[in-house]
């Protein structure tokens, strides 16, 4: 069904029927619906745009990926939403894109991988994991020892897990872009970006072109600034 352009609810639409799209190609779990449901009632909480407390978070977390040695964690609902951009983001700061997938099956992986490549991407890591997160037992445990395993920094995006925690222990920098402050990936992250993929990505890329400096980061004060946000809407008068 074709979702007319002047529909006030346009984007959101597009974006359900890519997920639906990815569930059919076969690189998104049909779980990713729900996590897909999930955001996008936080969106609506903090109006469906880039607060001002996002856009911190991304020029720290681009200032960090930048200046440490970094890698792109990919699901099936990244790839399924945004696979050209981020592809477009790996190139504007040369760092690899991983794929890591808690529902993992050797046809998943691979039809992944494809969905990458076909976006742009030369290589993509994760396929061939030959490593583990120590102590984690999820297939997320499943690293490239190129990629998440070796390097410092891990961008995050769309997961509330436990992995977070497992990559914290093992000394690493994580970026989690969640729209959902409460997610535990969300919270135990040093910077976490409280926005849509859809809109983050593209704003990580510009900045990654300015090539901003590291400051360092509060991240609670962040946070709350994002909850303020969220509580201030459902509270504001109709
Ligand atoms: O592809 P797999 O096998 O690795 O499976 C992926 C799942 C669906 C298991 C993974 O995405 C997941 O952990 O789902 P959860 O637990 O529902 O967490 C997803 C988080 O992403 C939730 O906190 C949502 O609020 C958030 N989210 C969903 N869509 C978006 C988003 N955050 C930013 N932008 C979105 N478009």
């Amino acid at each position: 069904m074709t979702v007319p352009k002047d529909h006030p609810r346009f984007q959101s639409l597009e974006d359900r029927h890519k997920i639906e799209e990815g569930i059919a190609k076969g690189y998104t779990t049909p779980t990713g619906m729900i996590a897909h449901g999930r955001g996008e009632a936080f969106d609506y909480l903090i109006g469906e745009q880039t607060t001002e407390y996002a856009r911190a978070a991304c020029e720290a977390a681009a200032a960090k990926l930048l200046s440490t040695t970094s890698v792109l964690s990919a699901n099936g609902n990244v790839a399924a939403l945004c696979a050209e951009e981020y592809v477009a983001l790996s190139e504007a700061l040369n760092i690899p894109i991983e794929i890591n997938l808690f529902y993992r099956t050797p046809e998943r992986m691979k039809k992944m991988e494809e969905r990458f490549l076909e976006a742009g991407a030369k290589e993509v890591l994760g396929v061939r994991a030959d490593a583990e997160i120590p102590s984690l037992t999820s297939e997320r445990r499943k690293v490239d020892s190129r990629g998440i395993y070796s390097r410092d920094t891990v961008l995050v995006p769309l997961e509330d897990g436990d992995r977070t925690e497992h990559l914290k222990k093992m000394g690493k920098f994580v970026i989690a872009l969640d729209l959902n402050p409460l997610s535990r990936t969300a919270q135990q992250a040093d910077i976490t970006i409280i926005d849509n993929i859809t809109r983050a990505v593209p704003l990580l890329i510009e900045l990654a072109k300015k090539k901003p400096v590291w400051r360092g980061f509060d991240n609670s004060e962040n946070l709350r600034g994002s909850m303020e946000t969220m509580s201030r809407n459902l509270t504001k008068p109709i």
